[in-house]
């Protein structure tokens, strides 16, 4: 039997587009740029030619268009793992339930992800300016649990691991983190040879999560440390954003290919930062679009 979705489940509004992003079903490309700031949005959009739509609510900017012959869609999330369950279960539903009768349509269209973010990197070899395409996400915000599934796509054993490292139980970023990769071949295409390729943490905050103390004493002063030292079957943690995990591990459940590329704008290990990096993350926008 065909799932039907009721309206209070998925809800569209009168002009026929989904509730937050506003976007209607034809407007959607195969292949899908994320964005935290509704103002990369424009910035994205300004290499795209044939717009076919332009529209924005609350944080979420959506354009289509195209970029030498490929029809992309650029939608901006706002910061946060809550958000990319909206806009990862909106693109679904605009891509996969048919507005009209509401039931899941029968053949599944996967969508290629990409998020252009910006980061803060962890290790010697990531300093500002870096690019670091996340293989593998650990994801603080505890989103996937409610999933069904959650434990058949994540790496136990690297979770298990982690929180042995870091000696947490009790509160202490309860629920546990999760663990889960990107796909592999969108990795392979997007990093090429010239991304560092790592693992991302995506915190539930951008300050204590992320080991940042300005007034209020951490609850874990040598969080960071250890987070640093980590190291899993070769692989070292990175790089800190906010949203990776949950875009990784929903475009799992739900059959998608997704990967996250950061800009590193900030190196917590040498406490440098830089705010002037509008130039370069143009530099990685374009080379996304070449390679998405
Ligand atoms: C925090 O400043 C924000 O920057 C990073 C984090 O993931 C978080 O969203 O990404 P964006 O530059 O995409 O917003
Ligand atoms: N975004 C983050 O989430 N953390 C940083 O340090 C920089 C950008």
């Amino acid at each position: 039997m065909k799932k039907y979705f009721a309206s209070s489940e998925l809800i569209i509004n009168d002009d026929g587009s989904v509730f937050h992003l506003h976007v209607k079903p034809e407007w959607l490309a195969d292949k899908v740029i994320l964005v935290g700031d509704p103002g990369r949005v424009a910035l994205v959009g300004s290499h795209l030619e044939n717009k076919e739509c332009e529209v924005e609510s609350r944080e979420f900017k959506t354009i289509t268009g195209t970029y030498k012959g490929k029809r992309i869609t650029v939608v901006s999330t706002g910061i946060g793992c809550d958000n990319i369950d909206i806009v990862m279960n909106e693109l679904d539903a605009l891509a996969n339930i048919d507005f009209n009768t509401r039931e899941e349509k029968p053949q599944l269209r996967q969508l290629e992800l990409v998020r252009i973010g910006t980061c803060g990197g962890l290790q010697p070899n990531t300093p500002v300016g870096t690019f670091i395409c996340s293989q593998k996400s650990i994801g603080f915000d505890g989103l996937l649990n409610f999933y069904s599934g959650r434990n058949e796509v994540c790496d136990l054993p690297f979770e298990r691991a982690f929180l042995n490292h870091m000696g947490w139980s009790g509160n202490m970023c309860a629920p546990a983190p999760y663990v889960i990769d990107a796909n592999a071949e969108l990795i392979e295409r997007i990093a090429g040879d010239d991304m560092v390729r790592g693992v991302t943490i995506a915190a539930g905050g951008f300050f204590g999560p992320q080991g940042r103390e300005l007034r209020i004493p951490l609850a874990d002063p040598k969080q960071n440390e250890k987070i640093e030292n980590f190291e899993y079957n070769g692989y070292r943690i990175t790089n800190f954003e906010m949203e990776s995990s949950a875009l990784a591990g929903l475009s799992r459940l739900m059959g998608h290919k997704a990967t996250t590329v950061c800009m590193v704008i900030a190196n917590r290990l040498i406490k440098e930062a830089n705010t002037g990096y509008k130039n370069t993350i143009d530099t990685l926008i374009k080379t996304v679009l070449d390679r998405i």
